[in-house]
């Protein structure tokens, strides 16, 4: 009889007592380092740490090292932190910036392998075998989500549908036609897909679903239930970000009680946001990962801005990874509509873009049914405010124009006579979330 799903180990590192892991990733730590050393940016960093990646003898001397941010990845668009020669880059990916240009990724060959291998280790600790069929319903492209899921569902040797993002309906009926057994998209959508079968006249629960592995945005233990009882399958969270691989930096087992850390690929800290210091398991931190196995764009103390909390106690399914939970929030102002990430700071390049447009908005997020909505509000500059409604409707479209060429999603726009919106003292709060924890909080 075949072992219960979730006795199933992709990979037997994720089972390696602790301290033969702390063991294997002080050596993979040293030789991150040197590589990394071979670019300008990391090897400034050791410079004004004052350090040399040889000083680093165990993993504390870790936290000597200055930690990476967004903002350094985009002083060095594009491929500024490349650690392989160009011709060694098997491909780049990308992830939505402030500017409007994404901040690119590159994987070598290895680096490749590296990650399909851990994409199918949480899909396999999900349950995934190699006589499933899986339909993916990820954008295929820059995100990491389509791609990188489809090579783990390959390595598992399962089959795949790669449908990727849209056209609802017709994932409904791919669904009903093909009979798939596993369902990998975003959690919302997961939801949203549940509801346009419903408006079809199908019963989601029975287009025939066992599982289902969501991640690329935050939900909530609600909407896990909420999944589950739609579609009538198990839920799996699994977490990850462009810059640390994509996908597969972490995934939940069949206890599901955390999402496992692939450490012996990455280093995890958890740490007070505003004073960098570790902060004790359980206590909620910012996740902060320096790669250990990475060669093309080795990540060195990277700030992820996600909130969450560790866990290293023993796991019922056996793997000693520590166990990561749902992000709560973030510590920066991003939030993610529909998958995507958004900084609204992308939001004020766009409005710059377009005369008429004063730079004063605020967006409100809600999710009304499954699928997140967005609605900007624009004040409306003095001169350009008009009883003309065949003016302001031209202003409107060209707000929406570039809000969806810089962010790539459709927001409602709002425009609202000059000095409507309030004016804040302090930091101005541009971002007024009503998802219940299933957005980005922050
Ligand atoms: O979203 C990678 C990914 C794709 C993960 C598909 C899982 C599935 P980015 O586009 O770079 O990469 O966005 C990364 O998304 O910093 C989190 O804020 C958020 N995020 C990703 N997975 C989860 C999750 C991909 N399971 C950003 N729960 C991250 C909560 C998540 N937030």
């Amino acid at each position: 009889m075949a072992p219960p799903a979730e006795s199933r180990v992709w990979d037997p590192a994720e089972l390696l007592p602790r301290d033969r892991l702390a063991g294997l990733q002080l050596d993979r730590l040293r030789e991150t380092l040197v590589r990394a050393a071979g670019t300008p940016f990391h090897a400034s960093a050791f410079a004004r740490a004052g350090m040399a990646p040889a000083d680093v003898r165990s993993l504390d001397d870790l936290r000597r090292i200055p930690v990476t941010t967004k903002d350094d990845l985009r002083a060095h668009y594009p491929l500024g932190m490349l650690a392989v020669p160009r011709a060694e880059i098997a491909r780049i990916h990308g992830s939505s910036g402030t500017t409007g240009k994404p901040t690119f990724v590159a994987y070598s060959r290895a680096d490749m392998q590296v990650w399909s291998g851990l994409c199918a280790r949480f899909l396999v600790a999900g349950g995934l075998r190699p006589d499933h069929l899986v339909h993916v319903a990820f954008g295929y492209g820059l995100f990491t989500g389509g791609f990188g899921l489809h090579q783990g569902i390959e390595r598992v040797g399962a089959g795949i549908v790669p449908v990727a993002g849209g056209n609802t309906p017709r994932q409904v009926t791919l669904l009903s036609d093909l009979r798939p057994d596993v369902l990998v998209c975003t959690p919302s959508y997961a939801l949203h897909i549940a509801e346009v079968a419903r408006a079809v006249g199908f019963d989601p629960r029975d287009l025939g679903l066992t599982s289902g592995h969501f991640g690329g945005e935050p939900w909530t233990e609600e909407m896990r239930l909420e999944i589950e009882r739609e579609l009538g399958i198990q839920a799996f969270n699994n977490y990850g970000l462009s810059e640390v691989i994509g996908p597969g930096v972490s995934g939940e087992c069949g206890a599901r009680a955390g999402m496992h850390v692939a450490e012996d690929h990455f280093i995890v800290e958890c740490l007070h946001p505003a004073t960098l210091l570790p902060v004790p398991d359980g206590t909620v931190g910012e996740l902060v990962f320096t790669s250990l196995t990475k060669e093309a764009m080795p990540v060195v103390r990277y700030r992820t801005r996600d909130l969450a909390s560790l866990d290293r106690s023993p796991c019922p399914c056996g793997r000693t990874g520590a166990r990561m939970s749902r992000v709560v929030g973030r510590s920066d102002d991003m939030f993610i509509v529909r998958g995507v990430n958004v900084f609204p700071s992308q939001i004020e390049e766009a409005l710059l873009r377009v005369e008429g447009a004063a730079p004063h908005y605020v967006i409100e997020i809600a999710r009304p049914g499954t699928l997140d909505e967005a609605v900007v509000r624009v004040e409306i500059r003095p001169r350009d405010f008009s009883d003309e409604m065949r003016q302001m409707v031209a202003l409107r479209d060209r707000i929406d124009h570039e809000i969806h060429s810089i962010t790539g999603i459709r927001m409602t726009i709002e425009l609202v006579a000059p000095n409507a919106l309030g004016r804040s003292e302090g930091k101005a709060r541009r971002v007024i979330d009503h998802r219940k924890g299933g957005g980005s909080g922050g």
